[in-house]
């Protein structure tokens, strides 16, 4: 459908960023009540500390979110969303990295990309009207994501016929949207909403099956970090007990297709991301050396050298500023 990920990189305002390893994308949450760090960083000198922290530990990106999305939220006012999120805003985007605002308000997209903000990640997939004008009249990249229903009602009863085809044709028909408006492929990122109007089996389902959604042709983000249905795996019921089951998820979802973890615990995550990449990357290479001696002693067939290398190629940790 697209040249997006295909291209190797997207385009996040003045960034562009490479594909060839995979992105982490740090979490600012400037509110009192997200689900896993609700409170501790509502002040702007400590959400501003926290952001600097996580650049320092390795962060390709930063997202910032004024409304909490959990089950069970209720939407933040426009002001207060406005409140939490432009002073901290102002005080980031010169960290050497892409900021983007978590928000589903179009006013408040248009706000942050006027004040510097290289990409809007809305959960709603665009569909509050002006939305995709104001990614439109943008240089910025967007992150279209899965929802069934709302934060206030979406973990009652989610269901589905087929999850992965329902998830994939809404993203498909979403990011189809995008490009009949002329925003570019490379620009779009494609997320299946993990914990947004799914149960555990749903949950468990898109994240093995990941390869279909990436597959679509867009660069694929996750946010599986710290998630109730890693609890629901573990039985930790405490969020930040879920260190390991998040960075298991995480180097599941990469091995999966994923480009981009949005993750609350960078420093671990890429010190994880790092070893899998170093493996893949001398798996790669022996599987190079294999194929290059079946390749010379059986000339008839170049089945085994035409055999596709190890996904997301270790790369130094850029984000190529145009
Ligand atoms: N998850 C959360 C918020 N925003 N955006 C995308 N694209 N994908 C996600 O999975 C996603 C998201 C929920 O996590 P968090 O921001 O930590 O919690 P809260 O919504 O309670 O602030």
């Amino acid at each position: 459908m697209s040249d997006g990920a295909q291209a190797g990189f997207f385009v996040c305002g003045e960034f562009k960023l490479s594909l060839r390893r995979p992105l982490v994308m740090g979490v600012v949450n400037i509110t009192p009540d997200s689900f896993s760090d609700g409170g501790e960083f509502i002040d702007t000198a400590r959400a501003v500390a926290h952001a600097e922290q996580l650049v320092s530990d390795g962060a390709d990106i930063l997202d910032l979110g004024g409304e909490s999305s959990r089950p069970g939220s209720a939407p933040v006012p426009l002001d207060e969303e406005r409140r939490r999120v432009m002073p901290v805003l102002n005080k980031i985007t010169e960290l050497g990295v892409p900021v983007s605002v978590d928000t589903c308000k179009p006013q408040i997209m248009r706000e942050a990309l006027a004040a510097g903000a290289s990409m809007i990640n809305d959960t709603s997939a665009l569909r509050n009207p002006g939305g995709i004008d104001a990614i439109a009249a943008s240089d910025a990249a967007v992150c279209l994501m899965h929802m069934q229903g709302t934060p206030t009602h979406m973990q009652r009863a989610p269901v589905y016929r087929d999850v992965l085809l329902e998830v994939s044709e809404f993203l498909r028909e979403r990011a189809r949207c995008l490009l009949d408006r002329g925003i570019e492929a490379n620009r779009i990122v494609l997320d299946p909403g993990f914990g947004f109007g799914k149960t555990l089996e749903h949950n468990l389902q898109l994240l093995h099956r990941l390869t279909t959604i990436a597959s679509l042709g867009f660069p694929v983000l996750v946010g599986l970090s710290r998630k109730s249905l890693l609890g629901g795996i573990t039985g930790q019921r405490d969020a930040k007990s879920r260190l390991g089951s998040s960075i298991a998820a995480a180097l599941l979802a990469v091995d999966n297709g994923a480009s981009v973890v949005r993750v609350h615990d960078v420093a671990e995550t890429r010190d994880a991301l790092q070893v899998w990449q170093a493996a893949g990357k001398r798996a790669a290479e022996s599987e190079d050396t294999v194929s290059d001696g079946a390749a010379s002693s059986r000339t008839t067939s170049n089945e085994t050298a035409s055999k596709d290398a190890a996904p997301n190629e270790a790369a130094p940790n850029e984000a190529i500023s145009t």
